[in-house]
């Protein structure tokens, strides 16, 4: 895995983004916690399948951040000082910064947590040379609580605030190649993030209740669900337009087509003429990944008949994929 840990020494030494930095102003910025129709999108055998988007991603908060935090920027430039805004962008450690700047303490989950508010922020922050006096670091919260380790899918929480991110669905969305075939099932309806760790958390749930998140409008362009069929469909540059500022591994849209068809095979009824039409498309695509994953979703789906359209395929990756749906009857 790269961001951060491509370049550590570079993410973690404040100064190579500004000379002579002194200190850094961290902001947190809350994204709408509800509207995401979690428990109707996903459902099996629904005849429009849904994906689920994460709520950090189902519109773009880290824009607003930079926004806000160019604001500080520029107020601490007009007075003299360097200041550079970083969020998200591999250049800092955000949640240690934003630990540090006494924002929040880390959860077992391995997010920030926000005294009384919960996680669902995104991070940033402006480094300056501007000497400003430190903050106070927040103690842990938790407590006692260890509701997130369970409730992890894939259990890619292996200790409290040990996270193996490689069996994480945040992760497993954005990684390239074939999807590991032991987390399929876990994928759920998910297209891209994943939230349960975070869901089930009652720091998060207390906040939901304290009306935070009732001030926030989720904005014309917040897209919590997505048309699964709609994206098996749609052009590679529809796709990139559609869904572009997502993390997708070098930018090639049949990773949001692999998640699609595993988000279908969990979800959809395959006897619908609408996906069985999507899986034969798929499994006829030119992309041996698309036909891989399809061979996957049909079988799921109880739809192995359709498979009599890859029986001769040579690409090795669809083999396997064969061999192994074979092997589950
Ligand atoms: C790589 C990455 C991932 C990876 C790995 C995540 C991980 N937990 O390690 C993947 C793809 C899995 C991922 C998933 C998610 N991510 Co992410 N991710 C990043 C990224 C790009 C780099 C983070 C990193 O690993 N740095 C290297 C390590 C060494 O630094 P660190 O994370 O600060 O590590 C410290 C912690 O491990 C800490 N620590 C953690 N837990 C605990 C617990 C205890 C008890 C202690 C003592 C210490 C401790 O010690 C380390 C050293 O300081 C940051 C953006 C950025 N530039 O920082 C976003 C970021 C961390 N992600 C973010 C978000 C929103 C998510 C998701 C919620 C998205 C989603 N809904 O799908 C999930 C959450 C999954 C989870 N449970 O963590 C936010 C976090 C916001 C918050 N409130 O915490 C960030 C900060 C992006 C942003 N700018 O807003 N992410
Ligand atoms: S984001 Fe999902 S898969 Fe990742 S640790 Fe949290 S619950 Fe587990
Ligand atoms: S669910 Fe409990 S242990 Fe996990 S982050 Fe929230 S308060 Fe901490």
């Amino acid at each position: 895995m790269n961001f951060t840990y491509r370049n550590p020494a570079r993410s973690t030494q404040p100064d190579r983004i500004v000379e002579s930095a002194a200190a850094i102003v961290v902001g947190a910025r809350r994204y709408p916690s509800r509207g995401r129709p979690w428990h109707q999108a996903g459902e099996a055998g629904s005849p429009h399948p849904q994906g689920v988007v994460a709520r950090y991603a189902s519109s773009d908060h880290y824009g607003p951040l930079r926004e806000s935090l160019t604001a500080i920027a520029d107020r601490l430039r007009h007075e003299g000082w360097q200041a550079r805004v970083v969020a998200d962008d591999n250049a800092l450690v955000d949640r240690e910064a934003a630990y540090r700047a006494g924002l929040g303490w880390y959860g077992k989950n391995t997010n920030l947590l926000l005294p009384g508010q919960g996680s669902w922020f995104v991070l940033g922050s402006v480094v300056t040379d501007a000497p400003l006096p430190p903050s106070e670091i927040i103690p842990d919260g938790c407590g006692a609580c260890r509701r997130c380790l369970p409730a992890c899918p894939t259990g890619a929480l292996v200790a409290p605030g040990v996270l193996d991110a490689r069996r994480c669905l945040a992760w497993l969305v954005q990684a390239p190649g074939v999807f590991p075939v032991e987390y399929r099932v876990a994928l759920g309806g998910r297209l891209y993030g994943c939230d349960d760790c975070q869901e089930v958390c009652p720091e998060n749930l207390a906040a939901e209740r304290a009306g935070h998140r009732a001030r926030l409008d989720p904005g014309a362009d917040d897209q919590p669900v997505v048309d699964l069929l709609a994206v098996l469909e749609a052009s590679d540059e529809q796709l990139l337009a559609w869904l572009g500022r997502w993390y997708i591994p070098q930018r090639q849209p049949r990773y949001v087509r692999r998640n699609a068809l595993i988000a279908l095979g969990n979800t959809a009824d395959g006897r619908q003429p609408s996906v069985e039409q999507a899986l034969q498309r798929a499994l006829r695509h030119r992309d041996a990944l698309i036909r891989s994953h399809a061979v996957w979703a049909a079988a799921r789906l109880d739809r192995r008949d359709l498979l009599a359209i890859v029986a001769g395929d040579p690409d090795p990756d669809v083999r396997r994929e064969l061999d192994l749906v074979a092997d589950l009857t």
